[in-house]
């Protein structure tokens, strides 16, 4: 029988009367949390990939809530914590993965960018739990390349995986294909994992890993007719001109107006008419995996939406603008239908915890491996250090031990998963993980706690695709300054006068005090997580 700090307060239905005398013993327990064998939470962490905090109802300032919500995530959120200030330190798939599960600057776990191939010798965390016995299983996106190690079960997307019909590696490393919609497989597969563990009463860390809403937003059949009529909110800097700050910004390929495909993003069969300005090139390989069922009711969904917009197109009635404006629309649309099903699948998840009463000794995770465009800035993608891709979702319920509804505002980075998991387990944090575990913060109502980090390093490599320019740099609470080895410049932005970074202040007078303090602060954080000189580049 698992118990935990709490079961003695059952009778009382208030959670928040449960609270001070549960949190109160806590803090009164000098050794871990937990840690007989029976006590020892279970951990399930689900990690979506792209996920912008912008199309997570319970975030706050979701421009589309009156159209969009996640009830389920946002149930999460109620019963748990949602860290508001919650930051990775590469904004990339791969490299976000291989700081979870390292707890280490990129530079320091050697996956820099997509192209690396994660070294499976190096510690994990997983390996770390499994050591000290507990089952360890990753189903899903993995995206790290050599195959996983350390995990008791695992079934992996290839690479990016596909949205229909998706293959998946077996840990004899054969390759299955399911037909179906992948986010609805993938709970499936956690599910079963779940209910066909051969010892119940072993601890687990499971990590449940969505494909959802990666490009190319595919919905699924389900949801092929979401927000049909309506037309979503826009972002104010839809049509950013990228003034007051690095040329880098017009250099990158990852607008909305000028870097979609006509075939792959848009979703077109035929060649795109040259009034269109679109590139053709890509088709939608997504379509091609349907079965001729599943392609007739995308067609229906799509095939008149299509036609309108080729009708307007030739009577000369869009500006340029309006079909950017289109495009945004296409693609915002297809980019929430896809998380519809995500959080469809999350509280089938949570359903399932909650009725074989697993929910209870469970902590539950909901993050994803960096945050994304929704059009701010005129784009799609990630990479950048400003906001809207540098942010991670990150929301933990913890029944009995976290407060229902907190919102801790500590800065917090992906480097810090693996040392909570390991604080969890009981376990000692290694000298050699850079982050930080978050108990502390869980543990004091989601306060943060004396002597907690003031700043975050973020760094990324500049990898071709998107051909975004590598840099590197410092977030305080206020204050952001990163570096560009290509062009050689500084861009410092305050966020509290600007919390669209639409102008660097490196060369105002007014600022250029707090500008070179942060400089400094810049190289003292990365001698401090031993960043080679000369990178990134
Ligand atoms: C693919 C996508 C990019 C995306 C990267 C990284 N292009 O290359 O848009 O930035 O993955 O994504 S696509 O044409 O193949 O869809 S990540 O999930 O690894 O971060
Ligand atoms: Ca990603």
């Amino acid at each position: 029988m698992r118990t935990h700090p709490g079961d003695e307060n059952e009778n009382n239905t208030s959670p928040m009367h449960r609270f001070p005398s549960i949190l109160t013993a806590v803090a009164l327990t000098a050794t871990p949390l937990a840690t007989a064998k029976e006590e020892r939470p279970n951990i399930i962490f689900i990690f979506s990939d792209d996920h912008a905090l912008q199309a997570i109802t319970s975030y706050g300032d979701s421009r589309y809530e009156d159209y969009f919500q996640t009830p389920n995530i946002d149930r999460l959120a109620a019963d748990g914590a949602l860290f508001v200030n919650s930051y990775c330190a590469n904004s990339i798939c791969g490299p976000s993965r291989a700081n979870v599960l390292t707890g280490k600057h990129s530079v320091h776990n050697g996956f820099v960018d997509n192209s690396s191939r994660f070294d499976g010798n190096q510690p994990t965390v997983n390996k770390y739990l499994r050591e000290a016995d507990y089952e360890t299983a990753i189903i899903g996106k993995w995206h790290l390349v050599t195959e996983p190690v350390g995990f008791d079960h695992w079934e992996i997307l290839p690479g990016q995986g596909s949205y229909w019909n998706p293959d998946f590696i077996q840990m004899d490393g054969s390759t299955e294909r399911f037909e179906g919609y992948v986010t609805d497989i993938i709970t499936d597969k956690t599910i079963d994992w779940l209910e066909n563990r051969a010892d119940k009463d072993q601890p687990f860390l499971l990590m449940s890993q969505h494909k959802a809403p990666h490009r190319n937003w595919m919905p699924a059949e389900r949801h092929l007719m979401l927000f049909e009529g309506i037309d979503l909110p826009v972002p104010e800097t839809l049509f950013d001109d990228y003034s007051n700050r690095s040329v880098a910004l017009k250099e990158q390929q990852m607008m909305i107006a000028d870097h979609f495909f006509w075939g792959w993003d848009m979703f077109f069969h035929e060649a795109p008419p040259e009034e269109a300005g679109m590139m053709g090139g890509l088709e939608n390989r997504e379509y091609q995996r349907m079965t001729p069922l599943q392609q007739r009711s995308f067609d229906y969904a799509y095939g008149p939406r299509q036609q309108r917009f080729l009708d307007d197109l030739a009577a000369g009635k869009l500006s340029e603008k309006d079909i950017t404006r289109w495009k945004y629309q296409r693609y915002i649309k297809n980019y929430l239908r896809t998380i519809k099903a995500l959080d469809e699948n999350i509280g089938r998840l949570l359903d399932h915890l909650d009725e074989t009463g697993l929910a209870e000794n469970t902590i539950v995770i909901y993050s994803s491996d960096q945050g994304f465009y929704l059009g701010e800035k005129g784009w799609y993608d990630k990479r950048w250090m400003f906001e809207e891709s540098f942010v991670m979702p990150f929301i933990l319920r913890w029944p009995g031990v976290v407060e229902p509804g907190i919102r801790p505002e500590a800065l917090i980075q992906n480097i810090d998963y693996a040392p909570t998991f390991m604080e969890v387990a009981g376990l000692e944090v290694p000298e050699d993980m850079q982050g930080h575990s978050l108990m502390p913060i869980l543990k004091n109502h989601g306060e943060t706690p004396e002597g907690w980090r003031e700043e975050l390093y973020y760094f990324y490599t500049g990898e071709g695709v998107h051909r975004v320019a590598a840099h590197d740099g410092v977030r305080t609470d206020r204050y952001k300054v990163f570096y560009l080895p290509r062009t050689d410049e500084w861009q410092f932005f305050d966020l509290v006068e600007d919390p669209n970074e639409l102008r660097s202040l490196h060369d105002d007078p007014d600022y250029a005090d707090i500008f070179s303090e942060m400089k400094a602060l810049y190289h003292e954080v990365r001698a401090r997580y031993e960043i080679p000189e000369g990178l990134p580049n």
